[in-house]
């Protein structure tokens, strides 16, 4: 790094928050240029927090995608809602994203959430594409009055419309400092992360209903470099009845097979290289009131 580069660099941790399914996870993957999150049209998809780094010339972007924020009915969500306030704490920016089309009473609890937040604080309109322009302005109006924002950005994170301007708005306030990860990382979560959770999102795009929402995935095995053969992943889906077990695995075994061929492709897209991908289905009653169960699959520390 030259040592003007040095002198001027800024980074900072950027945390993304926002109602359920406002493309928080979108606009992270767009942003970071690879698939670190997982999507789907369905609220509640991201269960954890994600951390994706962004690095440029003389700054460093570590953004933080969250859990749509929600009034917590289950002691999961009620983990997920702990993980937006914990990364909400860690922010040196935050980064509220919303839809374009919305008022601001749809967005009213985040809007409290952020209220007492000591951070500045950005405000991203996504999902423009979905709208008029014209519509866009009162809906930037009204939101700019409530005060809480430096700047309003309209983007569409789906098709990558109006990033560069957020990104500028994100830079310049981000804080003077060196960067935290060497230039060429993109995230620090391990490799079985995200495998879990790109099984986890091809069940949220196969199933409807209850079934996404009482899924858990986690990996049992992961075994690398196995002289001559591929990489042996296992993973264990769990789930709240026997009756989401017999839909999950399907007539002969035919859905289970289904995810798992979806899965494998995805994973192997993203490890880039062949694995071999086992699933099993197992049955824990109400486990997403279970704090025992929660820890074990890595939604709560303690
Ligand atoms: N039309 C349009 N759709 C978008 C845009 N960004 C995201 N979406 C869609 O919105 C849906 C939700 O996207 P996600 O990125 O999963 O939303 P999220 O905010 O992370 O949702 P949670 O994790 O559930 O809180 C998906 O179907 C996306 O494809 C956009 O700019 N335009
Ligand atoms: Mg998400």
């Amino acid at each position: 790094m030259s040592k003007k580069s040095k002198d001027s660099f800024r980074a900072g941790y950027v945390t993304l928050a926002g109602r359920p399914n406002v493309g928080k996870s979108t606009l992270m993957n767009a942003l970071i240029a690879e698939k670190l999150a997982i999507v789907s049209p369905k609220p509640q998809t991201t269960r954890q927090r994600v951390l994706g780094i962004l690095t440029g010339e003389d700054y460093q972007v570590i953004l933080l995608d969250t859990p749509g924020w929600l009034a917590p009915k289950y002691l999961l969500q009620k983990a997920m809602t702990q993980t937006v306030e914990t990364a909400l704490a860690d922010a040196d920016l935050i980064l509220m994203l919303t839809e374009a089309g919305t008022t601001k009473e749809t967005d009213a609890p985040v809007l409290s959430l952020l209220q007492t937040a000591k951070q500045p604080r950005l405000l991203a309109i996504n999902k423009i594409d979905r709208i008029e322009k014209g519509l866009l302005l009162p809906q930037i109006d009204e939101m700019y009055q409530t005060g809480l924002f430096e700047e309003i950005v309209p983007i569409s994170a789906l098709q990558k419309d109006g990033l560069d301007v957020l990104l500028d708005a994100i830079r310049e306030r981000l804080p003077a400092g060196e960067p935290f990860y060497p230039p060429d990382m993109l995230s620090n979560e391990p490799e079985r992360f995200f495998v879990a959770e790109l099984i986890r999102e091809q069940i949220f795009h196969k199933f409807e209903d209850e079934i996404p929402y009482a899924t858990a995935v986690n990996i049992q095995t992961f075994e690398e470099g196995r002289p001559g053969r591929k990489d042996l992943i296992e993973a264990v889906i769990t789930v709240e009845r026997d009756s989401q077990k017999a839909i999950l695995i399907g007539k002969g075994g035919l859905a289970l097979k289904e995810t798992g061929t979806a899965s494998r492709a995805a994973i192997e897209q993203f490890l880039e290289r062949p694995v071999f991908l086992k699933l099993v289905v197992r049955v824990r009653k109400k486990w997403r009131q279970d704090p025992k169960v929660l820890k074990q699959l890595g939604y709560t520390s303690h």
